[in-house]
């Protein structure tokens, strides 16, 4: 059957709302996705050193974060660029993490890894390895939370299909993120699909968050579009945030500084309760 979003339903088993309409709610220690609040997941773009993520943590933590951010394997798009500093990265995160009460989440890019993410608290499956399939069935085998993120050429079925890879497998945890898909359009880093976040919200029972940072790639444009996502009931924000952008190692140009992420997490909490 084919509904009117053009979905053809008979390819679904678990992601869609179900006839009770019970939405799902992803509990990452006492953090809940999918609760009817909005929740900020924060940090640098990379781990940089273990110093700089301890002061990140902190800064994040006092202006509203829930949860912190930071990428240890980075998946660039040219091999010459900062690759992160793997392993001890995650090692740092989590560490940091744990000193200022914030669950962790880093980006996971093979199977292989799954060993080393084990003091993580969510896994995070980047745009370019949305249809990893191996990866997917082997995060679905584990019980740890999945951050999925679309995929920049991917359409809304495919990203809910590639979560029926994970939940088929048995792991009911899965977080859907919109963070912009390629058009026509280089003013910004991507396009911020703004409707796949409704469209989602309506007929998935998965939560959605939004990462406004990759989806325009200008610091100026975090705030407003984290706002538009507030307004449309999205679940979760997740923005790269670091003290001091311009010497950010990787993705620089899109971070905002704690002050503006705090700014950020205070409208964006009035404008979803203005909404509910
Ligand atoms: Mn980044």
């Amino acid at each position: 059957m084919i509904d009117n979003f053009n979905l053809n339903k008979d390819k679904f088993r678990y992601t869609l709302k179900m006839s009770d309409g019970e939405k799902a709610v992803v509990k990452v220690k006492g953090v809940s996705f999918g609760d009817g609040n909005v929740k900020f997941i924060a940090g640098p773009c990379a781990v940089e050193s273990r110093e700089k993520i301890f002061k990140l943590a902190e800064l994040v933590k006092n202006a509203g974060a829930d949860m912190l951010r930071g990428g240890a394997f980075k998946p660039r798009t040219s091999p010459y660029d900062f690759q992160g500093i793997g392993e001890k990265g995650l090692e740092y995160l989590a560490e940091a993490g744990k000193t200022f009460g914030l669950p962790t989440v880093s980006e996971i890019t093979d199977k292989g890894m799954l060993p080393e993410f084990t003091d993580i608290d969510i896994l995070q499956i980047g745009a370019k390895n949305m249809q990893n399939f191996e990866l997917l069935k082997a995060v679905g085998r584990t019980d740890k939370p999945v951050l999925l993120k679309r995929g920049f050429s991917n359409t809304i079925e495919e990203l809910l299909l590639s979560a029926e890879y994970i939940l088929s497998e048995g792991n009911q945890n899965v977080i859907l993120c919109e963070r912009g898909i390629r058009t026509f359009e280089k003013a910004t880093r991507n396009t911020f699909d703004v409707s796949a976040i409704c469209l989602l919200k309506q007929i998935s029972r998965l939560p959605v968050i939004a990462d406004p940072s990759h989806a325009t790639g200008k610091r100026q444009l975090v705030l407003p579009v984290s706002l538009a996502a507030a307004a449309v009931g999205v679940d979760g924000i997740m923005t790269e945030v670091h003290d001091d952008p311009a010497r950010a190692l990787c993705d620089g140009e899109q971070a905002i500084t704690p002050s503006e992420f705090k700014e950020l997490t205070i409208k964006a909490k009035e404008i979803a309760k203005a909404i509910r």
